[in-house]
């Protein structure tokens, strides 16, 4: 499990463009997304850089908050 903050997600729309992001990236992976902190947890088999990598090729950049 991975915890992201997320930057530029301000709304539904932008939580469900990360989560796809993120499903494109792995399509095993479980993601929650939490709009009111800004951060996702993502549960991948991936390197957390990979899905980093796809949220912000989404236009929203993050960063790994926590392992
Ligand atoms: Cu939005």
């Amino acid at each position: 499990m991975y915890e992201f903050t997320i930057q530029n997600m301000t709304c539904g729309h932008c939580a469900g463009a990360v989560e796809k992001a993120i499903k494109a990236a792995d399509p095993d992976a479980r993601a929650k997304i939490d709009l009111a902190t800004r951060t996702a947890k993502v549960e991948t088999r991936l390197d957390p850089a990979a899905i980093a990598a796809a949220i912000e090729s989404a236009g929203y950049p993050s960063s790994l908050t926590s392992l």
